[in-house]
């Protein structure tokens, strides 16, 4: 059996996730990016619509949503302002390593909280992006405790989130084989919080550096088994670059709505420039890209909620989708001349949030890696 159509509940969620980009976070992207400022409030209406950790499971009270359903909302919120539809999406790298990886007494312990707010995923490091089993944060057993040292970059959500998923390696240990997961709540002693300034796009998405100072948790805190935390971090990975090409078919969309509004207004040697021939390329290159990554990130969604191997899928996705809509957002630029440049227009800031796309959740060189690797094995 196959169907392009939605269900009618994802019609629901598309409805309420449309309603509320449109109505509540569309006309304040402008002003939260000039600002630079995370907003608490609208995170907090996106959790009381179901918008928000929506892959928590119902038996622990979430809505136990499937990846097909993250991609129509992630969609939607990313077509409205993508730095802010970030925050939700790398809550959702928390939640997936706690559903792989977690026992039950520990999806009993971490979910509740994490319905109404935010986790955030502690892997990457100043000097260990792309490498990242290469990390520096060291974990140590002592009595019944795990000690965190060390210190994460570029964490999404650090600062006004509930927990930290942290990646840590224990000493002497090979690379990989060393490395474990542990979930710290936000609030444990010897956390410090730098937030970061200057980002050139998603400026209303919180991004922090964390510092783990002899930062004790309960050996209870680990995920899966100690030296585990890698393969946790990939396959959760694996899953969430799926949300991340979503969220680019939201932008990639919004390019090429913003196109069209403006190629027929817009006058130029007598007639509106959606005549000339030039411009029509232009817009027909974003429809094929965006539908044609529409139909490979629904895939690689659908080959997640079957069970099945999604690395290259999802890579592929992910790759393609923030490829497509970097270039979308850079031809509406380009279709709307020398006003496109100005922030009077969305479409500049379209093409400064969409580049962090193309390097989050591992940059496109390495979706190619993964690609590659799967082939040539
Ligand atoms: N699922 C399960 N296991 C996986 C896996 C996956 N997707 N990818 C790798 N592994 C396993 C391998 O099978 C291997 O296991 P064994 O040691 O048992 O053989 C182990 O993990 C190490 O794998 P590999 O040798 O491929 O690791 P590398 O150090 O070469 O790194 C890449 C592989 C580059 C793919 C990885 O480091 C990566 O994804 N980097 C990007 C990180 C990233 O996305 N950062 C963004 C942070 S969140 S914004």
């Amino acid at each position: 059996m196959f169907s392009f159509d939605l269900s009618p509940e994802q019609k629901e969620f598309q409805r309420t996730a449309r309603k509320f980009a449109l109505e509540r976070v569309l006309p304040r992207a402008a002003e939260l990016d000039r600002k630079e400022e995370y907003p608490a409030d609208l995170t907090a209406e996106a959790a009381a619509l179901g918008l928000v950790n929506v892959g928590i499971p119902e038996a622990y009270g979430g809505l136990g949503l499937g990846m097909i359903d993250e991609v129509i909302i992630g969609e939607e919120l990313g077509y409205a302002c993508m730095g802010f539809f970030t925050g939700i999406l790398a809550s959702d790298l928390g939640i997936v390593a706690i559903k792989l990886a977690g026992n039950e007494e520990q999806k009993q312990r971490f979910f509740p909280p994490l319905l109404t707010e935010l986790s955030a995923f502690c892997l990457s490091e100043a000097d260990n992006g792309s490498d990242a089993g290469a990390m520096k944060t060291k974990a140590e057993f002592d009595g019944d405790d795990v000690v965190i040292n060390g210190a994460k970059m570029w964490i999404t959500n650090g600062g006004v989130c509930q927990c930290y998923v942290v990646f840590a390696r224990f000493e002497g240990e090979h690379k990989h084989a060393g490395t474990v997961c542990v979930v710290v709540p936000a609030d444990a002693p010897g956390i410090l919080v730098n937030k970061l300034h200057g980002k050139m796009g998603q400026r209303c998405s919180q991004t922090a550096e964390i510092v783990f100072e002899n930062v004790r948790v309960p050996k209870a805190n680990v995920l899966g088994e100690p030296g585990d935390g890698f393969k946790i971090a990939m396959k959760t990975l694996d899953r969430t670059r799926i949300t991340v090409a979503a969220g680019s078919l939201g932008v990639a969309r919004r390019a090429l709505d913003e196109s069209v509004k403006y190629a027929k207004v817009r006058h130029a040697f007598g007639k509106v420039i959606a005549d000339f021939q030039a411009i029509q390329f232009k817009i027909a290159d974003m429809k094929i890209g965006l539908d044609t990554a529409r139909l490979q990130t629904l895939y690689a969604a659908w080959l997640a909620d079957e069970g099945r191997m999604i690395g290259q899928a999802s890579a592929i996705a992910k790759c393609y989708a923030s490829d497509i809509a970097f270039a979308a957002a850079n031809e509406a630029i380009q279709i709307h001349g020398g006003a496109g440049y100005m922030n009077d227009f969305p479409v500049e800031k379209l093409l400064r949030d969409v580049k962090l796309n193309q390097i989050y959740e591992g940059t496109n060189e390495i979706q190619r890696v993964v690609i590659a690797r799967s082939l040539l094995k």
